[in-house]
């Protein structure tokens, strides 16, 4: 990885995985990749190159390939899980006809790809404890079509045309960074900044519904080993499943209320949300990952808590 390219970099992944990467490959190129309307914005705008990377814009983004003599591309565009069940032919177009592009143009200058993958890529019939690597994948969602096509056609021009894709399959992600962006796993991030602000917090998923989760640090860590992996030892590629922490809502209010006690919440269920969380697995075993490249998450549901509330409490103190 020398010359990488971002695109989605203004994202909930991309604008933290961008800085990352330009500070800890050495002599690294990373272009920030955005669309109209979603600009980088300052330590990311200033440290580094940016330029317009649209995935319905094939000739744009190899020709922003062949200027940077980009030989890594991490294509973050994606609408989250509950947005793409609104708008599933646009999640279609940007998650599949996007991703075609993107891999014939790695296939045409010889780059490697990361496509994230996710939980959302299981569905109501996966074992939902201790979901296997290699397990049912029939997702209800137009997220979790998108999500099993991308593994496919990874896996498809690996093998057929030598492609150097690999990828994760994320579980919902947390940070203090960027907010997600209609996911069904949101409510994870957006009850820190209600309990910090004092708020009451409207919960969208039902007590009892276990997810997989992940702190951010954690995702980009893996998002870059992934890629620095020795391919010798990959014998999966798309994509890892990969763990870190698995609670329901309830256990995550109580874990903030160790530290803020008076965090209310009310529950108000979402149907199309409970549905697709409902289908996604408890709890991944991520065994493969471990053992093919190594992967060791550092943050567990307590140290993940308490790193979010200690730096929203600084970003909000003025608002309690
Ligand atoms: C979503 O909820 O859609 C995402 C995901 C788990 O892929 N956060």
């Amino acid at each position: 990885m020398k010359n990488i390219l971002v695109i989605g970099s203004t994202g909930q992944i991309g604008s933290e995985l961008t800085m990352k990467l330009r500070r800890e490959i050495p002599g690294a190129t990373v272009v920030a990749g955005y669309i109209p309307g979603a600009e980088p914005k300052g330590e990311l705008l200033e440290s580094g190159p940016a330029e317009i990377a649209d995935v319905r814009n094939a000739a744009a983004l190899a020709d922003i390939v062949t200027r940077y003599q980009i030989d890594t591309i991490y294509n973050l565009a994606a609408l989250l899980s509950a947005v793409a069940e609104k708008k599933p032919l646009l999640a279609w177009d940007i998650q599949i006809n996007g991703l075609l592009d993107i891999l014939e143009i790695a296939r045409e200058k010889g780059c490697a790809v990361f496509t994230p993958s996710s939980i959302g890529s299981f569905g109501p019939e996966t074992p939902h404890d201790g979901t296997p690597q290699d397990t049912i994948q029939r997702p209800r969602s137009m997220y979790g079509c998108t999500k099993v096509a991308t593994e496919l056609l990874s896996d498809y021009y690996f093998h057929k045309y030598g492609v150097d894709t690999r990828s994760v399959r994320f579980p919902g992600l947390i940070s203090h960074v960027t907010l997600p962006g209609g996911g069904t796993t949101d409510y994870a991030v957006e009850v820190f900044y209600a309990a910090v602000k004092g708020e009451e917090f409207i919960c969208p998923i039902a007590a009892g519904t276990y997810m997989d989760m992940m702190y951010m640090p954690d995702a980009l860590k893996a998002a870059v080993d992934i890629m620095q992996a020795d391919p010798d030892r990959l014998v999966h590629r798309n994509s890892f499943n990969i763990a870190s922490m698995s609670f329901a809502p309830e256990t995550l209010f109580d874990k903030i209320r160790e530290y803020i006690p008076d965090l209310r919440v009310r529950y108000e269920v979402d149907p199309v949300r409970q549905a697709i969380a409902d289908s996604w697995p408890d709890r991944m075993d991520d065994s493969c990952a471990r053992a093919e490249w190594d992967w060791a998450p550092a943050f567990d549901l307590d140290t993940m808590a308490r790193d979010m509330i200690a730096h929203l409490s600084l970003r909000f103190a003025h608002t309690r």
